[in-house]
């Protein structure tokens, strides 16, 4: 036996969460995993299950171990080991064999969030590659949060909108507003401190269609809402404000523009309706009298801080949510203030922040020219990138130039991401990938979307490699991974694939330095990390660097406090709750001022007499989207269930545990149903993430939660995933 060496780390998940832990490895093994060792419990970064589960994970058997090539059918999963000289070779021949027979836009490059780190996150490696190749297509539109991304720009200029976490205990309210973090994390210290900050006497507020966790945990109250509703009942809070004179009207003169044309609408000058608590009541399901006790209280209490997040906004209207909030936090006075907040969903401060990453950008700013709301646009920098928006990827493959798509799609390369199962319809992802010529897929594990591949090249996981990570949203501090483990198998980095192909594609010195020399390049380069890390060698040891504030980060605080110095990075330098940029867009769905407008599969759709009820499918407690999904420690901690009402469930004869069917147009799945009142009737939930995995009828058994989603996206760009209706009956 080798000693035990105990080596400082975090995971590269896209998880909510960035957490140091303390790998225990002996004989190429991690055998325990250790938390954070800080004894202060402020700043303490308190591991969660996913982490604790890490070593099931990093050495489950079912890790890919050596490349692969497709001998059945197309997504049959057959399988056959070769060497990793055939398997480059096969991938730089296919890549000249399209780009000879069709020019580089047969490509497809699909990159994601399975490994948020910097160096060996295959997407940037890749993409250098092949735009020195000559170009490629590739996705645009941030998956989980582009509707908040498109919100806080058009309101704020910023995607910054967040507060450190200790400043929530300066707030006397807090409205979790479609936001869960004891599930999502949302910053790894984020409970801490919602904890912290009721024990301190502040009341919270959830208003959401599920009795979530951090509601059980937390909330003085639970209030449920239909989906897709909540910009209404936003809209009828102003209007209570307004008709009571709550609002913070020197406030909005100050620093605000636009806010006449929001009160025409809301007060109903602008189209006959007035937007009362009635008529919100009618459309959200919550009574008219909570909408105004609401609006009092949000309105009275200060600080108060409305946290909206990017689930609802992952929806077919969905950044008008995160501008209505936006909006109703200026009305309040809470934007700029310790123990408010500014809303816009994202929650990032400027510090350690994963989106300050160069390597991950915060979204596409939508008035710019190679902006997302620009369809198949090139990319002004390379000229030769196109993209194709990321719920259209398979829409795109299938249907090409002539449904306008920027190209036809002959091949894809996939690295860091399950799209297969994680953008919306997966029955038309199954039909896309059956119609490429070619599919390589970088993976860890024989995902749905791998099982689709010609090539399964394995890949190292995060504990095989160093990195430098960074947390997800709130900071404040930096992070290192310092490689636990040798690789296992034959697995390579994508970084290692990627530079092996470069050459043979004929290209030199693609990966001149070794790991560590990239590593202290890219720390003592970027001016971000030489602000706050002075010892490259002192943070990798420590694994973590934190960063002092001197007080709580505040959004804004600066644009309110000193604006003659300081404007929001707007046109106007004004929080912009009318936007000129946006009326000029000219587009039916994309108001000027924030609205609540009907969508095709909202709750007033005739679609609903057939299929009634309105799926939604938040991100899992046990895994990270569909990652984790074999590791047996998390499967114990929740099963893969439908919550359903009994008022839904009983006339349906369907008792808790019963196996159902849940389907619409696009498919069909197979789930046993979990009858509980955690959920509003009207409403079923299906976690996102469980594999794709249809029988021979069809029926999805892995009851993936995109078997049944709509691969639209919304006028502000948000990937429609939780505007699905459906209908649910007890399994034959
Ligand atoms: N219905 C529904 N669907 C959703 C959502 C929803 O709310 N509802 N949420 C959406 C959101 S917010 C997101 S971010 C997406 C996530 O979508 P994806 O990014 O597709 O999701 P993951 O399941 O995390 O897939 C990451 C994959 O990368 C692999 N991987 C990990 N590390 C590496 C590596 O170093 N190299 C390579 N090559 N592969 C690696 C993992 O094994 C895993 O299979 O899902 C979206 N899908
Ligand atoms: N455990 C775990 N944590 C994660 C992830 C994971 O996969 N697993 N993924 C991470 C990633 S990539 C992301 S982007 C974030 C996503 O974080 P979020 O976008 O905040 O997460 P969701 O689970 O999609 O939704 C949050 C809540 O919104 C509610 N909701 C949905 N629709 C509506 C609506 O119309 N109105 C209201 N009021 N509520 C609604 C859901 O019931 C849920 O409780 O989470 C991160 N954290
Ligand atoms: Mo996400």
């Amino acid at each position: 036996m080798s000693d035990l060496k105990i080596v400082r780390a975090t995971s590269a998940f896209d998880c909510g969460g960035r957490c140091p832990i303390k790998l225990h490895v002996r004989d190429n093994r991690i055998i325990r995993i250790e938390g954070d060792d800080i004894a202060d419990p402020d700043q303490q970064l308190r591991t969660c299950l996913r982490c604790r589960a890490y070593r099931q994970y990093i050495h489950h058997p079912n890790r890919l171990m050596y490349p692969q090539k497709r001998v059945g059918k197309r997504g049959e999963g057959k399988f056959e080991r070769i060497s990793w000289d055939e398997a480059l070779d096969t991938l730089a021949g296919e890549l000249t064999r399209v780009k000879d027979t069709y020019g580089n836009q047969g490509i497809f490059l699909a990159t994601g969030g399975g490994y948020l780190a910097a160096l060996h996150n295959g997407g940037f490696a890749a993409a250098r590659l092949l735009a020195q190749f000559g170009g490629y297509v590739t996705h645009y539109g941030n998956i989980s949060s582009e509707g908040a991304v498109w919100a806080s720009l058009t309101q704020y200029g910023s995607v910054m909108v967040g507060h450190s976490r200790d400043d929530m205990l300066n707030a006397k309210l807090i409205i979790l507003w479609g936001w869960d973090p004891a599930r999502m994390i949302s910053g790894t210290n984020t409970m801490y401190h919602v904890i912290k900050a009721k024990e301190n006497g502040a009341r919270v507020i959830a208003i959401d269609p599920r009795y979530h966790d951090t509601a059980a945990t937390v909330a003085d109250e639970w209030i449920p809402i239909y989906p897709g509703t909540d910009t209404a009942v936003m809209v009828a809070m102003a209007n209570v404000m307004i008709k009571e004179n709550l609002h913070d009207q020197a406030f909005l003169d100050k620093y605000t523009m636009g806010f006449d044309k929001f009160k025409e609408y809301v007060m109903g000058q602008e189209d006959g309706v007035e937007k009362t608590p009635d008529w919100a009541a009618e459309i959200s399901g919550l009574n008219a009298d909570t909408i105004e006790r609401l609006a009092r209280e949000y309105a009275t209490t200060k600080p108060a801080a409305l946290m909206d997040c990017q689930g609802p906004a992952r929806s077919a209207m969905g950044e008008q949510y995160n501008r209505c909030a936006a909006t109703l936090s200026a009305m309040t006075g809470n934007v700029g203030r310790p123990g408010g907040s500014a809303c816009g969903g994202l929650m990032g401060i400027p510090v350690g922040h994963m989106f300050r990453m160069s390597a991950i950008p915060p979204g596409k700013n939508p008035f710019e020219l190679d902006g997302p709301r620009v369809k198949g646009t090139l990319d002004i920098r390379e000229r030769v990138i196109k993209r194709v928006h990321i719920n259209k990827i398979f829409d795109a493959i299938l249907h090409g130039k002539k449904s306008g798509y920027p190209a036809d799609i002959r091949m894809m390369w996939s690295m860091c991401n399950n799209y297969m199962n994680q953008t919306a319809n997966s029955n038309k992802a199954d039909k896309a990938l059956r119609k490429l010529e070619f599919l390589c897929v970088n993976e860890l594990f024989m995902t749905a979307q791998a099982r689709y591949a010609d090539l399964l090249l394995p890949v190292t996981s995060a504990a095989e490699r160093s990195d430098l990570t960074r947390p997800w949203p709130s900071g404040p501090y930096f992070t290192f991974i310092n490689r636990a483990l040798e690789p296992l198998g034959e697995c390579k980095s994508d970084f290692e694939i990627v530079s092996e192909l470069a050459e043979r594609l004929g290209m030199k010195d693609f990966n001149p330095h070794t790991e560590d020399q990239w590593l202290k390049m890219l720390v003592e380069l970027n001016p971000e990390y030489q602000k706050h890390i002075k010892d490259y060698d002192k943070f990798r040891q420590d694994g973590i660097h934190r960063v002092q504030l001197k007080k709580p980060y505040v959004a804004f605080q600066k644009q309110i406090e000193d604006p003659e110095n300081n404007p929001f990075d707007t046109p106007s330098g004004k929080i912009e709750i009318y936007s000129q940029r946006v009326a000029d867009i000219d587009h039916p769905l994309c108001p000027p001022i924030p609205k609540y407008m009907q969508t095709p599969e909202d709750r007033f759709d005739p679609l609903i007499k057939k299929y009634p009820l309105q799926l939604l499918s938040p991100h899992p407690k046990n895994r990270v989207h569909s990652e984790l999904y074999e590791v047996e420690w998390l499967r114990e901690v929740e099963p893969h269930r439908a919550w359903i009402n009994p008022v839904d469930a009983k006339p349906r004869g369907i008792k808790d545990g019963d196996e159902i069917n849940v389907y619409n147009d696009r498919g069909k799945v197979a789930i046993n149903a979990w009858v509980t009142e955690r959920i509003i009737p009207g409403v079923i939930c299906i976690f996102e993430g469980s594999w794709y995995d249809p029988d021979e009828n069809g029926i999805d058994r892995g009851a993936c939660a995109n078997t049944l989603t709509n691969d639209a996206y919304s006028g502000g760009g948000a990937s429609v995933l939780n505007t699905c209706l459906v209908q649910v009956t007890k399994a034959l």
